[in-house]
């Protein structure tokens, strides 16, 4: 399944890089694509293994405003 997540508050790669690394840590993740001019991230995922709004939840409590697209 194909996941795209509008995210707000990233000001640069720093904060490209971190939006990445915690998607990335969540089983069931792969093909992660941060975009600092689009405010989104895109990953695909496994619904069996992935709750998308935990991935959500953990981009938020650092502080950034994810939201799930589609
Ligand atoms: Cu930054």
């Amino acid at each position: 399944m194909q996941k795209t997540l509008s995210v707000d508050g990233m000001t640069c790669e720093h904060c490209v890089k971190r939006v990445k690394k915690i998607i990335e840590k969540f089983d069931g993740v792969s093909d992660v694509t941060v975009s600092l001019d689009a405010k989104e991230a895109a990953f695909a995922c496994d619904p069996a293994q992935t709750d998308v709004g935990v991935v959500v939840q953990a981009i938020n409590d650092f502080g950034y405003a994810a939201v799930e697209k589609t």
